[in-house]
């Protein structure tokens, strides 16, 4: 988990600006600033034009921007950057200003947008803002509405924030490569109103997938659907900062798929409301409530809720394959398999050999040597133990009398008395059971009765 101190500071924030282009180009491009921690940053307030209520993107970070001319101009720099996706392991991907997810850009509703991209890659890409309004040739589709940004080159995009909503932006280029590296972004218009559709804590993700071999760096990208890393913001658990909120704050979850599959997104103790799909704002009387909702590829949704109970609250994706990391996934069933012997046999040539499985896949307490920069399968210790969980999960802490603003990891919950599970230690009665399952021995001399397709019986029914 992140260390209190990186978060509120904002550490890692750095300013390249001209040395990333051109001098002749320097005195006319904004500053492009690059984030180089993990560590989830304070919402950046706006420093000048409209008003409106900053998001939080969780183990991310919001792009500054300059006011030039009544214009907000942003310098996005597609690059190669080093992610860690949790302590313990670092990837090679590729993505924006330092980081992967790029940094989140915020703009209010009618605001007249620049963004300067700068292409540090080593072949070409573009930009499309996925879900705006503009003008076709702002969409940034490779060959189609522009030609590639070339390496070395930086394009600009102009185009108002029609209306307000959650957004995102990736290449149209490349782009199986280039997505399956890291590169996209998020992007959230807010209403001309601050308060409409206003929120005490506004969280935001965005869902990829990474197919990285255990002891390697960089992600095989030619990968279809047997990706073995599903992350939050390029992270995965235990490597996910949790959400905090304050009791009786409403808040909202923004979250955007852009892997291959979809992911059902689960929340524990709280009943949501879909306030926001790709097109905009689901109106009131169309909504209904959910604990679970799916997002599917290339999808964005908002979720809304009151944080009405206090505790540290699962958040997840519901594909149980979604919540473990790299190692593990292939491993045969062993449940009930006896090998004692087998293990024996194994240990005379291989010293140290374990077997796995034969209670169920529990590994959490194995402490197994793992490759270089590989991470569990699953693991995170919890105030009750090892939580066994990877990849997309994280926590939703609500916690009475948190200070506005006040995004702080507060902790595990203290449980009133009496309010958690607890072993039985009472008499246990002997239970009712079925009568006895084991079918019964055959009379002598009577065949089995088998269930055997033959060729005068095509639909497999029973022969004798
Ligand atoms: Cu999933």
């Amino acid at each position: 988990m992140t260390n209190r101190r990186s978060f509120l500071t904002g550490a890692g924030v750095t300013v390249l600006g001209a040395s990333l282009v051109s001098k002749a180009g320097a005195a006319s491009l904004p500053e492009a600033p690059v984030h180089s921690s993990a560590a989830t940053a304070a919402p950046l307030a706006p420093a000048g034009g409209r008003p409106y209520n900053p998001v939080v993107t969780l183990n991310g970070w919001t792009l500054p921007w300059r006011m030039k001319d009544g214009v907000k101009e942003f310098h996005l720099v597609a690059e190669p950057v080093v992610r860690e996706l949790a302590p313990g392991m670092q990837a090679n991907l590729w993505g924006y200003n330092g980081q992967s997810p790029g940094p989140t850009i915020e703009v209010v509703e009618g605001d007249r947008v620049r963004i300067f991209v700068t292409n540090k890659l080593p072949e070409h890409t573009s930009v499309h803002w996925h879900g705006q309004l503009l003008p076709c040739g702002m969409d940034g589709v490779t060959g189609l509405t522009q030609p590639g940004i070339q390496p070395g080159k930086t394009f600009v995009y102009e185009f108002v924030a029609r209306h307000a909503g959650t957004f995102m932006y990736h290449p149209h280029a490349d782009e199986m490569q280039q997505m399956a590296m890291g590169m996209m972004g998020f992007w959230v218009t807010h209403p001309k109103n601050p308060r409409q559709h206003a929120v005490d804590r506004d969280y935001v993700m965005l869902l990829a997938s990474y197919d990285i071999e255990p002891g390697s760096y960089t992600p095989r990208t030619n990968t279809m659907l047997d990706f073995n890393l599903w992350t939050i913001n390029s992270r995965v658990f235990p490597g996910l900062d949790p959400m905090v909120a304050a009791l009786g704050d409403k808040v909202r979850i923004r979250v955007g798929n852009l892997t291959m599959t979809n992911h059902p997104i689960h929340l524990h103790g709280h009943r949501f409301e879909v306030a926001g799909t790709d097109g905009g704002w689901v109106p009131k009387s169309a909504r209904w409530l959910d604990v679970t909702t799916d997002v599917a590829v290339g999808q964005m949704r908002a979720i809304e809720f009151v944080a009405d109970a206090p505790g540290d609250w699962a958040f997840h994706c519901h594909k149980s394959h979604h919540t473990m990391n790299a190692m593990g996934h292939d491993v045969p069933t062993l449940i009930g398999v006896d090998h004692r012997g087998v293990a024996e046999k194994i240990n005379a040539l291989v010293p140290g050999y374990m077997v796995m499985g034969d209670k169920g896949g529990s590994m959490g307490d194995m402490k197994m040597p793992l490759p270089a920069n590989t991470l569990p399968m699953m693991s995170g210790d919890g105030p009750f133990g090892n939580m066994e969980m990877g990849g997309m999960f994280t926590t939703l802490k609500v916690r009475e009398g948190l200070a506005r603003g006040d995004y702080r990891d507060p902790g595990w919950y203290r449980h009133p008395a009496g309010t958690v599970a607890r072993e039985w230690t009472g008499a246990t009665p002997a239970p009712a059971r079925a009568p006895d399952a084991r079918p019964a021995p055959l009379p002598a001399g009577q065949a089995l009765d088998a269930r055997k397709p033959g060729p005068k019986d095509p639909g497999g029914h029973h022969q004798h």
